[in-house]
């Protein structure tokens, strides 16, 4: 046994040094090759479909709701940064003009997962109306968004774009976004601005004035926004009955499909390893024009039974033209394809979807639009198959066609839109709501001038 010391401090202790211990820190990840990506979800809908997401792309990136690695699957850090407690933090922020929706998240599961500073809200909503999110209470709130988004931009190494995720139907999710998309094109010129938005459904809708709002939101952001892609409640509601057997699906059912699709459209920028993972590439060749920025989109296989489910790349390719799975429900027959985007995932190599589409194309079971001139088709690839949370219900297949093409038959959801927007507004329903919260009453007019132009363009192209 070794003598213990007398006490008293021996002139060889005195004169020992402290040598600090080294502790060899694994070295930090590089930095992401496709660039940064920052989410900011506002509202009620824009939160709530955002933790969905976040909840998935915990599972696919083997990261825990604490921000802790359970099995990390690659480099992760295009949309999570690493704290210096070396847990995984999403590039997002939360933001609402009233309390309940985040007081929600700080006391539940993903209490761990968003830092208090980038949960961001005030006391009190914008009561369904665009001009108190764009004038009042969504002004006052923006200048501590803007802040807080330019720390987590300082903290990027090259930042591609922000993601919006937001209904247009809500007083915050319209006028509040239009106010941030705004401040962001002033702040950050260059980057590119996305877009998930739970639009209007006319059958759906519990807010009378959501056509208003949808509209005056629409206008504001239409040369801003690179793209917009538009999920509409009541198609989403109908995919969770008849595909997922679920009676009477909840926001919680919806908001999983909604998360399914945005990893399918998020997966080349999130994994690296991926053919094309360049979002703003692949964005451009969508966009040839960039008003007309509002793709359609499906996503296959959704359902919740292993046994329906095909993985042959060329049924893939043919379901993924399937109405049954687009997130809109617009006729694609009646339009006029511009371009075509499909985002594979699974175990794939580019041969075989080059096969797939070709066959697909050869057998016509990709549908042929009226004035077809050879559609733009471009695709990427992520070879790492999707996941599914195990509540949702949804199989997770091991291969996936996310479908995002732009059609003008689009152009139907402006029209359906405006019949709505008009009927209220020749009535003057609630006007005095939005002049009362300091919006000129002429933004009306603009809008129905501004949306009948949109509708205008995209016959021009669909007849040339
Ligand atoms: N898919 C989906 N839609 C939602 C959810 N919550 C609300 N909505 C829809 O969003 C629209 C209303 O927007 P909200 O997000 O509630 O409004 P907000 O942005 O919070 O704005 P204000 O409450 O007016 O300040 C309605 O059409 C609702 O049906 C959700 O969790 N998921
Ligand atoms: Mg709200």
């Amino acid at each position: 046994m070794a003598k213990k010391g007398n006490g008293k401090p021996s002139k060889e202790k005195k004169s020992e040094k402290i040598v600090p211990e080294i502790i060899e820190l694994p070295p930090p990840p590089p930095p992401p090759s496709q660039g940064e990506f920052i989410c900011i979800h506002i509202g009620q809908a824009g939160i709530q479909v955002g933790t969905a997401c976040w909840e998935l792309f915990c599972l696919e990136h083997g990261i825990n709701l604490d921000g802790t690695i359970c099995q990390l699957k690659t480099n992760s850090t295009s949309m999570f940064s690493l704290s210096q407690a070396d847990t995984y933090v999403p590039r997002a922020l939360l933001v609402d003009t009233e309390p309940t929706v985040i007081d929600t998240i700080k006391t539940g599961n993903y209490q761990k997962l968003f830092p208090n500073q980038n949960m961001i809200n005030d006391k009190e909503n914008a009561a369904s109306n665009y001009a108190a999110g764009f004038y009042g209470i969504g002004k006052k709130l923006s200048s501590a968004v803007m802040n807080q988004l330019s720390c987590l931009a300082e903290n990027c190494n090259a930042l591609q774009g922000i993601a919006l995720f937001r209904s247009t139907g809500g007083g915050t999710g319209s006028g509040m976004s239009s106010r941030i998309i705004n401040d962001i094109k002033d702040m950050y010129p260059s980057k590119t601005i996305i877009d998930f938005n739970i639009c209007t459904s006319s059958e759906m809708s519990p807010i009378i004035v959501e056509p208003y709002n949808t509209a005056l939101g629409t206008c504001q952001d239409l040369d801003s926004v690179k793209c917009s892609f538009l999920f509409d409640n009541k198609t989403l509601y109908n995919i969770c009955g008849f595909k997922l057997d679920i009676p009477k699906p909840t926001y919680r059912n919806i908001n999983n499909v909604i998360a399914l699709v945005t990893s399918g459209i998020t997966s080349s920028l999130r994994f690296e390893g991926s053919m094309m993972n360049n979002l703003s590439e692949l964005l451009t060749n969508l966009i040839p024009y960039p008003r007309l920025h509002f793709p359609l989109i499906t996503h296959v296989p959704i359902s919740n039974n292993a046994q329906n489910i095909s993985s042959a790349s060329t049924q893939l390719a043919a379901l993924s033209f399937d109405h049954n799975y687009q997130m809109t429900k617009i006729d694609s027959k009646l339009g006029k394809y511009l371009s075509i985007c499909m985002m594979y995932r699974g175990n794939l190599t580019p041969t075989d979807i080059n096969t797939a589409i070709a066959f697909a194309q050869r057998e016509h079971t990709i549908p042929v639009t009226k004035n077809i001139n050879s559609p733009l088709f471009k695709f990427g690839l992520c070879y790492l198959p999707p996941l599914t949370v195990p509540s949702s219900g949804i199989v997770a297949a091991t291969r996936t066609v996310t479908n995002f093409s732009n059609n003008t038959a689009i152009k139907q959801y402006w029209i359906n839109l405006m019949k709505n927007y008009n009927k209220l507004l020749s009535k003057r329903v609630f006007v005095h709501h939005f002049t009362g919260e300091g919006m000129e009453e002429e933004m009306f007019s603009k809008t129905t001038e501004s949306i009948s132009k949109l509708i205008a363009e995209y016959e021009e192209i669909e007849n040339l």
